[in-house]
């Protein structure tokens, strides 16, 4: 195992579920964390719980304009990120294609990928310069199993995917990492997300079965990035014991 005490970290979507979680874990094992994510409050409150020093950004990764202002506003001892968690993503509506809402599926896109993008080519040439860095994306199992209504949110962590696969390609020979993170279920405030605040509605998704805690996620973000220098994980799929797979979709008349 590699340690990371004092390693300088970044995580976007950190005020909730797996973001949270993975701030709480790598502050555990000694990172500088810059916490990233929109509502102000949740990120002072977990500023206020790390181990080790945090720094608040406040910003949407939606805008290229605040990703980049923001970034260059880093104090010196938090500037150099080693490591960059792109977590901040959604999924919205579960309208099948031909009903979809236009503004959700553009707020997927400009989050999930555009969002991912930004912050990715502002950290990426540091850590090129200083031949040491990991980025970890939160994609998804529904950039590989398709389900009704996952539409563009599968689409965009395709791109995810894709995007990972491509930047390591571009990497290779360097010490920096890219690893796509692809979970199934697991119980945070995205649900409550998808169904734009109806609690109950969110519920019903994990009821009767036990779905993966955000702090599971973490526990494999941080051994990706606790892997020797040499080692590149790819692709982690992790799904809860309860969740399979779906049959083909057959429509029968
Ligand atoms: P949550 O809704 O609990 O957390 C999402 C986080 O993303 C929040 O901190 C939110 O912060 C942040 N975020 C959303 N939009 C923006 C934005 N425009 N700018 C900055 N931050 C933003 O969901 P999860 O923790 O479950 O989701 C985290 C990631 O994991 C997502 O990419 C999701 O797609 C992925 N994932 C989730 C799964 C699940 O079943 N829960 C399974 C597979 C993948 P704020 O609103 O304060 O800005
Ligand atoms: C979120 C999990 O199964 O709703 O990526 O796509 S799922």
């Amino acid at each position: 195992m590699r340690t990371i005490q004092g390693w300088t970290a970044l995580v976007t979507g950190a005020t909730s579920g797996i973001g949270e979680a993975c701030a709480l874990s790598l502050s555990q094992h000694g990172a500088r964390v810059i916490l990233v994510g929109r509502r102000e409050e949740r990120l002072q409150a977990l500023a206020a719980r790390l181990d080790a020093p945090s720094h608040c950004l406040i910003l949407d990764v939606r805008s290229r304009e605040e990703v980049e202002r923001s970034l260059a506003t880093l104090p010196p001892e938090f500037a150099e990120v080693d490591v960059l968690v792109n977590n901040a993503g959604l999924g919205l509506g579960l309208e099948p294609a031909h009903e979809g809402v236009l503004e959700d599926w553009e707020a997927m896109i400009d989050t999930n990928c555009k969002g991912l993008v930004y912050m990715t080519r502002a950290l990426l040439p540091g850590m090129v310069k200083r031949n040491r860095g990991h980025v970890v994306n939160l994609g998804s199992v529904a950039a590989t199993y398709p389900y009704p209504g996952g539409n563009v949110y599968g689409a965009t962590k395709a791109f995810v995917h894709q995007f990972s696969q491509n930047v390591k390609a571009d990497l290779a020979g360097t010490r920096v990492r890219v690893t796509d993170i692809q979970p199934g279920m697991v119980e945070s405030e995205f649900s409550l997300v998808r169904f734009k605040g109806d609690a109950q509605r969110a519920g019903k998704v994990y009821e009767g079965m036990e779905a993966l805690q955000p702090a599971d996620i973490a526990d494999v973000v941080t051994w990706c990035v606790t892997r020797p220098a040499h080692v590149n994980i790819n692709v982690v799929e992790v799904m809860p014991a309860d969740q399979g797979f779906g049959p083909f979709n057959v429509k029968r008349r």
